[in-house]
């Protein structure tokens, strides 16, 4: 047995259904003599994103795999590791490798140097008999602490010869699960009683250690209001009355009030990161900040404890520790519930006209209204792309069940919503997956409609068809006027159906709740869809300034 047709077995021995590719690396052959799936991919960025998705809309312990060729096929996928990465998203990245003696030889493109700064860990294959060794460390490490991208740059010649190795010799590694101490979680659970006025920031973590109940149960034991980051929206059901809405750069009026005020603030599942798409920390706050990844811990925001472990299990220890203090009864909610309502009422009177405009070309808010209108809720996976799209459905759209809203981008890939919808689809066959993205993010995905129609991978993508980039009003005026720089024509509902999915444009407000229900039954069909709205630069945002 070669090393590929080991490698091979030990993803199937792991539970690997799929694998993302483009489009030579002997290892597609070798998984599908396994049984694995392997899924071609446009271009070697949306292989990765698609696994990407899959990890993200997965439970725990479920990872995408991608495997690439080497050289350009290494260097085109950077892109997509690197989102990973930030986004601290646990994938199995196998590109091909050089032969061994051309490894450090100019110019061949060697990914365990090059890549090093972007992932987790990445290790070459030296030796056909460290094979098991190898796959065990990449397993661990998507298992283990801070998750985030694992890459084994397979060695042409190392993985084409034959191993003594077989599957008996592979151990799956078992997760190592970790807890804050005793003392750190009595304290935290003292100031979270005491506090007046507390809030959970709720991150990413929470959904991917599958702790949402816990993360409800908190909420009502303390009547505390809960506010998610983009990767942690759909960890509350935002109609829950101690919701007050997710956060990018753009928030809900909520959101801004409890930002705005709180006294003790607990993240949880976060890596409490500074930057644009984030909400601020109130800086007066006392923080507590609950992450898998001790290196998260003081790094922008100081932390007032610090609880590094294992979100779910930290959760249930602060749950013991909250009963201990003040009994297993919720403390009565309704006061701010009625605040919290309070707000949100007035907040959205200011937004109504907008999300109901009647307007033609349609105002990207009015898109967004629809969606919420024409989609079941629960059971549906939605995202947005780079650009306008994201802070535009952020603080609009109604997230319900863990991952019905996918946020994502910290580096913000343009063109993520596409190959990431499609991942999402492969992970939950029977959720409608539907991603809003610009004419802008098309260009750089957009190929990978063909690869949805194709695998019957059926995804729907609403595409704002504006004719330029609404994120950058006023932007370049001179390349604009004198350029046309940014300006951007397409027939996308044709391009769809000349790539074998069905396009449905879309020209007025009426139109498009007949586009979205005709989108889920085509889904359902198998069929994947590209709803082309001509849309409008709508360039307000609900964002607002905090000192
Ligand atoms: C790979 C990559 N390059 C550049 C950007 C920066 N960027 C963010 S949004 C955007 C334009 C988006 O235009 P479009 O998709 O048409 O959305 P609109 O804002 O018009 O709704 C660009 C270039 C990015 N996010 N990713
Ligand atoms: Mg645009």
């Amino acid at each position: 047995m070669d090393g590929n047709a080991l490698i091979a077995k030990i993803l199937k021995s792991e539970g690997v259904e799929w694998m993302a590719c483009f489009p030579s690396n002997p290892l597609i052959e070798a998984v599908a003599k396994e049984g694995i799936r392997p899924i071609a991919f446009r271009h070697e960025r949306g292989a990765v994103m698609a696994a990407d998705g899959f990890s993200r809309t997965s439970g725990p312990n479920r990872f995408g795999v991608v495997a690439v060729q080497n050289q350009a096929g290494a260097e085109n996928a950077l892109g997509g590791i690197a989102q990973a990465a930030a986004d601290n998203i646990p994938i199995l990245f196998l590109p091909g490798g050089n032969p061994l003696h051309q490894l450090a030889v100019r110019p061949n493109y060697n990914v365990s140097d090059n890549y090093r700064g972007v992932v987790k860990h990445v290790e070459a294959v030296y030796r056909a008999d460290m094979l098991v060794n190898v796959m065990r460390r990449a397993f661990a490490g998507l298992r283990n602490g801070a998750p985030g991208p694992m890459v084994v740059e397979l060695t042409s010649d190392v993985v084409a010869s034959d191993t003594p190795l077989a599957l008996e010799d592979y151990t799956s590694p078992r997760a190592a699960v970790h807890v804050p101490s005793n003392g750190d979680i009595k304290d935290a659970a003292q100031k979270l009683v005491d506090a007046k006025r507390p809030l959970l920031w709720v991150g990413g973590g929470v959904l991917a250690a599958a702790a949402t109940e816990e993360l409800r149960e908190l909420a009502e034991l303390l009547a505390a209001p809960v506010f998610t980051t983009m990767q942690g929206k759909s960890a509350i059901d935002e109609r829950h009355p101690l919701a007050l809405g997710a956060g990018s750069g753009a928030t809900t009026g909520p959101a801004d009030a409890w930002l705005d005020s709180c006294d003790v603030m607990a993240a949880l599942g976060s890596s409490l990161v500074r930057t644009p798409y984030a909400q601020a920390v109130r800086q007066d706050a006392f923080i507590i900040h609950n992450t898998n990844n001790p290196t998260e811990i003081d790094k922008e925001e100081i932390a007032g404890i610090g609880l590094v472990g294992d979100t779910k299990l930290t959760l249930q220890l602060l749950l013991d520790e909250v009963k201990a203090l003040i009994g297993d009864t919720p403390r009565n909610s309704s006061a701010i519930a009625e605040e919290i309502a309070t707000i949100r009422a007035q907040w959205l009177e200011e937004w109504t006209p907008l999300l109901t405009s009647d307007t033609q070309p349609l105002n990207t808010y009015r898109v967004i209204q629809e969606i919420n209108d024409n989609i079941d809720l629960e059971n549906s996976i939605v995202t947005h792309d780079a650009g306008a799209p994201r802070d535009s459905i952020i603080p609009f759209f109604n997230a319900t069940t863990p991952h019905s809203y996918v946020g994502w981008g910290k580096t913000t890939h343009l063109g993520f919503g596409i190959p990431l919808m499609i991942g999402a689809k492969l992970a939950n066959p029977d959720r409608f997956c539907l991603n809003l993205m610009g004419d802008g993010a098309f260009g750089m995905s957009g190929t990978d409609i063909e690869t949805a129609a194709r695998s019957k991978v059926a995804i729907t993508t609403v595409l704002l068809n504006n004719g330029g980039m609404a994120t950058y009003p006023g932007g370049f005026p001179t390349a604009r006027e004198q350029y046309g720089v940014s300006h951007m024509i397409g027939d996308y509902a044709q391009i769809a159906e000349g790539m074998g999915a069905t396009g449905i444009t879309v020209k007025t407000p009426t139109e498009l709740a007949d586009a979205l229900k005709a989108a889920q039954k085509h889904n359902t069909e198998g069929d994947t869809v590209l709803i082309d709205v001509h849309s409008d630069m709508e360039g307000r945002r609900s964002r607002f300034t905090r000192p």
